[in-house]
């Protein structure tokens, strides 16, 4: 019973130590599909999961293959179709607490205005608007740069959602999305269930050789 109890107490501390999977981005590069063909450019409507880990928020977004010269891959996203879309992403396995940064690849469709792009990207409750001037841009030069939000976790699990605030044909684009922690873990209260097990356990072990001791 003991020994059993010390190796449940190290798996939980091995898992509790390391994360049991780091937080990642499901198919960031806008790759992957679910069967269907890109070509030029697709248009997909409010709630589509096309593209494999997104959702289509908003009006639509298009997702471009030939179209324009892409930041990494070969596909990447007009956040506004006909007008202002969406795309968002459930995050797993975040650590609460702990500061991650979303890196993505800004541009804008260089076909029509405003000329000046602006993306709003949010996890939870925390969010900030990033712009991009595509004056002097075409489809052959899109000038990707890149930026970074960062937030704080505050759940495990919380929504990743990039939405375009240009309300026109001609919204930011987006590829090349990635997440890193870039911060230690900050412990908040109330602790994890996790944590509180953990404290169960190791009283639980200090009551079993108390007990020993004096038998
Ligand atoms: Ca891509």
């Amino acid at each position: 019973m003991n020994k059993f109890s010390a190796a449940a107490l190290t798996a939980l501390v091995l898992s509790v130590g390391t994360g049991a999977h780091a937080a990642s981005i499901t198919n960031g590069s806008f790759e992957e599909d679910s069967g269907i063909g890109v070509g030029s450019f697709r248009t997909l409507g409010n709630g589509d999961m096309s593209i494999t880990g997104w959702t289509v928020g908003g009006s639509a977004v298009d997702w471009i293959g030939s179209y324009w010269t892409p930041a990494d891959g070969a596909r990447s996203v007009d956040l506004s179709a006909t007008s202002a879309g969406s795309l968002a992403q459930v995050l797993m396995s975040l650590v609460i607490g702990t500061s991650y940064d979303v890196t993505f690849a800004l541009s804008g469709n260089p076909a029509g205005g405003p000329a000046v792009k602006t993306v709003n990207v949010s996890v939870g409750n925390e969010n900030a608007d990033f712009t991009y001037d595509v004056t002097g841009n075409s489809t052959a030069n899109m000038n990707w740069v890149y930026r970074t939000f960062s937030f704080v976790a505050d759940a495990a699990s919380e929504t990743l959602t990039f939405t375009s605030l240009n309300n026109t044909a001609y919204g930011p684009a987006l590829d090349d999305v990635s997440i890193a922690r870039s911060g230690p873990t900050v412990p908040q209260v109330p602790l994890p269930a996790s944590a509180v097990l953990l404290m169960g356990g190791l009283a639980g072990l200090a009551g079993l050789r108390r007990h020993r001791a004096r038998g």
